[in-house]
């Protein structure tokens, strides 16, 4: 057995609560440190608590905006049931957190006898070749052919950073040489795939910054070739984004969300931050959700985001 083989092996055991337990930041600094500890204070709600826990909220990354509509519903619920001490507050703010997040993003259900295709954009850096990795890996998991193609011919290194995952992997990584349009490397690709009986084709592409009308174009020259081959596809667009950055992820989304339509956002660096309110920012501002979070570097640091799972990490001591 290969190294890589033993290593998935002993990561792909993991349960999700276990992967956000280990990957969510828990330091002493950490959003959701102070969160839990404003719930451990033995007095009465005041304006002043709700004032330090909207200045949490924000310093988390969630928009003024976004903080001031979580707190009003918060106090609003707090009154309905009679609450005024802190200590039981948590779960009535469980209860709002969960309801403003809405119903967790439906995931594509693969559809058999054809390539199913996963097309992600975002900008460079912000994890998506190792997203599309990771992407694989879960797909394989659950049994499928995958494939790889390396669409971002912008850079020689882009092609070889995701050929050294499908060889990890075991899966192809369709490619085309550098400075070749991309659309052309996913019109071959597509055509391979096909070939091969592919289940999933996952797209990585360039994440080059350039004007509106450029990135639009080529977005939707990419998709409009991926349709000619493939009846449907891309079936989903995630944009990854990167949470440390904070709010200006945010207006990246905006600037991708404008060019193309987007199914869902796949947040990565999450173990990175020691923030994570952009989630409420992403729905207020964009109206899009978060379909899977990067919890860390390794293969199986992907998971399905689950709002449970994320809010009960949240503010639950020790989840693990
Ligand atoms: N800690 C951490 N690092 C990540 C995560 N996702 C990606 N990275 C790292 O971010 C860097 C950029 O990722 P890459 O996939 O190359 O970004 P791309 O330019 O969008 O393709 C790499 O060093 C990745 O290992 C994550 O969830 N957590
Ligand atoms: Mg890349």
């Amino acid at each position: 057995m290969s190294f890589f083989k033993k290593f998935i092996d002993r990561f792909s055991s993991r349960t999700d609560q276990q992967a956000y337990s280990e990957g969510l930041n828990r330091e002493n600094s950490s959003f959701i440190n102070k969160l839990i500890l404003m719930f451990e204070e033995e007095s009465e709600i005041d304006n002043d608590w709700i004032e330090r826990m909207m200045v949490i909220l924000i310093e988390a990354d969630v928009s003024v905006k976004t903080a001031r509509k979580l707190m009003k519903n918060f106090q609003k619920l707090l009154e309905v049931n009679n609450i005024t001490e802190k200590l039981y507050a948590k779960d009535f703010f469980l209860q709002v957190l969960n309801d403003f997040y809405g119903e967790d993003v439906e995931l594509i259900e693969i559809e058999e006898g054809r390539p199913n295709v996963i097309l992600m954009v975002g900008v460079n850096g912000s994890g998506k070749t190792t997203s599309s990795a990771k992407l694989a890996f879960m797909y394989q998991q659950q049994g499928y052919k995958v494939a790889l193609v390396a669409a971002d011919t912008f850079r020689a290194a882009a092609v070889s950073q995701l050929q050294l995952w499908s060889q990890r992997l075991e899966i192809p990584c369709y490619h085309g040489q550098l400075n070749d349009d991309p659309s052309s490397v996913l019109a071959e690709a597509s055509k391979q795939a096909i070939i091969d009986g592919i289940d999933v084709l996952i797209c990585d592409t360039a994440g080059r910054l350039q004007t509106k009308v450029n990135l639009m174009n080529e977005l939707a020259k990419m998709k409009r070739v991926l349709s000619k081959f493939i009846d449907g596809a891309p079936d989903t667009t995630y944009l990854v984004l990167d949470a440390t950055l904070g709010q200006n992820s945010l207006k990246q989304a905006q600037e991708f969300n404008k060019a193309t339509e987007v199914d869902g956002i796949i947040l990565t660096k999450m173990d990175g931050t020691a923030k994570g309110g952009i989630i409420f920012s992403i729905i207020e501002e964009m109206n899009l959700k978060v379909a899977y979070i990067g919890l860390g570097e390794q293969i199986d640091d992907l998971r399905v985001f689950q709002r449970d799972l994320y809010f009960n990490s949240l503010l639950k001591e020790n989840v693990s």
